[in-house]
C-alpha cells in the first residue's frame, strides 16, 4: 500500500482560549488518558501531536495546543499590515517570524504554526460560559488562516449558553457541533469523525477508514469483554479450597477462617476481571497519580445483602427458573451435587421443603464442611487431622449476581470519558440486566452454571465456549436495549 505523504495526512489543530477543555476534547476523542488536563489555566504549554494509527499506519492526527492569550494584540499587528484578504496568511507568517526571537505572543505563535502547516481547525469553546464579543478576535485570526475550520461547543449537556454560542460561531465556522468531553459515547466520537470528513473531503479515504476501524474495534471489544466475563464466571463457580486441620486445632475456627479466605478470593478475582474490562476500553489505571486512586468499587461488596437484592435474580425469577428445571428443592440439590454437602441435618430439619429451596437459591455465603465419603478417600493416610473444604459456591443466584455486576461495570466503563478521572455513576436504566433476560436465556445460563459446578475440577472446553457465546449474547442484547449507548 502506498503511504500518503505526511502533508496529505489529515491533521486537526485543537485550538481555543486557555482552560476551555481543548485537551479534554482530545483525551476523550482518541481515548488517551495520558493527555495533560487540569483546572489550572495554561496547562498545555507546547503543541503535542497525537497520532491515531492502524497497523502502524497513521490515519490522522490531532494536535493539542496552548490556548490564545493575547489575540487582540496579534490581530492588531496583522491588521496594521494587511493590504487585502489575500495577504492575510502572509501576514500571519510574518507575525511568526517577527516575534520568533522574543517572548511575546508565544502561545499565539505556537498554536498558529500547525495551522499554517496545513492542519484543519477544531475551535473549542465552553458552552457553560456566556459568549463574549472578545472571542471574536481569536475567531477572526483563525479565519484569516483560510484553513477548514469547525467549532466545538464543549460542555453542551450542562451548558446554559449553547444557543448564543451557536449564533456567533455559525458566522465564523463552516461547521458547529456540540460535544461533552466528560460524557462521550462511542457514537459521539464517530459523529465527530464523520464531521471531519465534511470539513475536508480531501481526507475522506483516511477518515472513512478511521470510522470503519472504530466500528470494528467496538465489535472486538465486545468479544473481549464477553471473554473476560465468561472466564470470570467459570473461575468463580469452580473455585474451591480445602485444608488439613491438625487434630488439636479448633475446627469451627478453622472453618470460619477458610470461608473468609474463600470469599476474599472471589472478591479479588472479580475485581481483577473488572480491571481487565476497564483496560479493554483503554483505561490504563496506572496512569493516574497514586493519591487519586481510581475507585472501581462503586458497586459495594460482592456479598452484601443490598448487592444481591439489586443485582441478583428476584426470588420469583429464581423460583420459576428452578421450577422449570426441576423441583425447587431439586434445583438446589442439583446445584449442590459434586461437592461436599453444606447443609447440616439441623438446618434441613429447621426449614421446610420450599423454605430450604428458597434459602439455598438466595444464600450469599458458602460454608466450609468436613470432607467425607468419596472425597475423603483421596486424602486417606492423613490420620492426624481432618480435611475441611469450601466451594464451589453453591447457590443459583451467585453467578447471576456476578453477571449483573459485570454488565453494570461494563456500562460504566463505556461511559467513562478518558478526560475524566472518576468512573461515572451508573445510569438507572441499565441496572437489573439479569431480570431483563428472557426465560430461555436464563435457563440457558443456569444450565451452563450447573454444569460448571458439577465439573468444577475440569470444566470442559465446550461448556466454556457455550458460556462465552451466552455471555456475548447477553452483552449484545443489553447494548441493543440501551440504544443510547449505540449508534
Ligand atoms: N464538567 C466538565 N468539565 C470539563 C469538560 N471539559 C473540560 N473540563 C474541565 O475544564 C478544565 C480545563 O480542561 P483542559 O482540557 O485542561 O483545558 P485546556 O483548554 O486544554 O486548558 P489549557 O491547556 O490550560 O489551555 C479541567 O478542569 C477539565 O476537567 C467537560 O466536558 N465537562
Ligand atoms: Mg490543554
Amino acid at each position: 500500500m502506498s503511504m500518503p505523504a505526511d502533508e496529505d495526512l489529515p491533521k486537526f489543530a485543537v485550538v481555543g482560549r486557555v482552560n476551555k477543555g481543548k485537551s479534554s476534547v482530545i483525551a476523550s476523542l482518541i481515548e488517551d488518558d495520558g493527555v495533560k488536563i487540569s483546572p489550572r489555566p495554561g496547562t498545555t504549554t507546547e503543541c503535542v501531536r497525537y497520532a491515531v494509527e492502524s497497523d502502524d499506519r497513521v490515519l490522522f492526527s490531532v494536535i493539542d495546543t496552548p490556548g490564545f492569550e493575547d489575540a487582540p494584540r496579534a490581530l492588531h499587528w496583522i491588521k496594521q499590515r494587511e493590504v487585502s484578504a489575500a495577504d492575510r496568511v502572509a501576514r500571519i507568517r510574518e507575525l511568526l517570524d517577527e516575534f520568533s526571537e522574543t517572548d511575546e505572543l508565544v502561545q499565539e505563535r505556537k498554536l498558529l504554526k500547525p495551522i499554517l502547516e496545513g492542519a484543519a481547525i477544531l475551535y473549542v469553546v465552553n458552552g457553560d460560559e456566556p459568549y463574549r464579543k472578545n472571542y471574536e478576535t481569536e475567531m477572526e485570526i483563525l479565519r484569516y488562516t483560510g484553513q477548514p475550520a469547525m467549532a466545538l461547543i464543549n460542555r453542551s449537556a450542562t451548558g446554559r449558553h449553547v444557543d448564543e454560542w451557536e449564533r456567533a460561531l455559525n458566522q465564523y465556522f463552516r461547521l458547529v457541533r456540540t460535544f461533552d468531553a466528560h460524557a462521550v459515547s462511542w457514537n459521539d466520537r464517530r459523529r465527530l469523525l464523520e464531521a471531519f470528513i465534511v470539513l475536508e473531503p480531501r481526507w475522506e479515504t483516511q477518515l472513512s477508514e478511521a470510522v470503519e476501524l472504530l466500528d470494528a474495534e467496538q465489535q472486538r471489544r465486545l468479544h473481549r469483554v464477553a471473554n473476560i466475563v465468561s472466564r470470570l464466571l467459570v473461575d468463580l463457580l469452580s473455585l474451591h479450597l480445602s485444608v488439613l486441620i491438625p487434630n488439636d486445632t479448633t475446627l469451627e475456627l478453622e472453618k470460619k477462617r477458610l470461608e473468609r479466605r474463600f470469599h476474599d478470593m472471589l472478591r479479588e478475582r472479580e475485581a481483577r476481571a473488572h480491571r481487565e474490562i476497564a483496560e479493554v476500553y483503554l483505561h490504563s489505571l496506572g496512569h493516574w497519580s497514586p493519591e487519586t486512586e481510581v475507585d472501581l468499587d462503586l458497586q459495594g461488596d460482592l456479598f452484601a445483602k443490598e448487592t444481591w437484592d439489586v443485582m441478583g435474580l428476584s426470588p420469583r425469577a429464581l423460583l420459576t427458573l428452578t421450577t422449570v428445571t426441576g423441583a425447587v428443592a431439586g434445583g438446589a440439590v442439583d446445584a449442590m451435587t459434586g461437592f461436599a454437602s453444606f447443609l447440616t441435618g439441623t438446618m434441613l430439619g429447621g426449614l421446610g421443603g420450599m423454605g430450604v429451596g428458597m434459602y439455598e437459591l438466595t444464600r450469599r455465603f458458602a460454608s466450609a464442611s468436613n470432607l467425607r465419603e468419596r472425597a475423603m478417600d483421596a486424602f486417606r493416610g492423613s490420620p492426624d487431622g481432618e480435611w475441611i473444604r469450601v466451594g464451589p459456591h453453591p447457590t443459583t443466584n451467585f453467578p447471576f449476581v456476578l453477571l449483573s455486576r459485570a454488565v453494570d461495570h461494563f456500562d460504566r466503563v463505556r461511559a467513562w470519558s478518558h478526560a475524566k478521572r472518576e468512573l461515572p455513576a451508573l445510569a438507572q436504566s441499565s441496572t437489573k440486566v439479569v431480570d431483563a433476560l428472557d426465560m430461555t436465556s436464563r435457563r440457558r445460563l443456569n444450565a451452563l452454571f450447573s454444569t460448571i459446578r458439577k465439573k468444577y475440577r475440569d470444566v470442559p472446553g465446550d461448556t466454556r465456549r457455550a458460556l462465552h457465546e451466552a455471555v456475548y449474547d447477553v452483552l449484545a442484547s443489553h447494548l441493543k436495549a440501551n440504544s443510547r449507548f449505540q449508534p
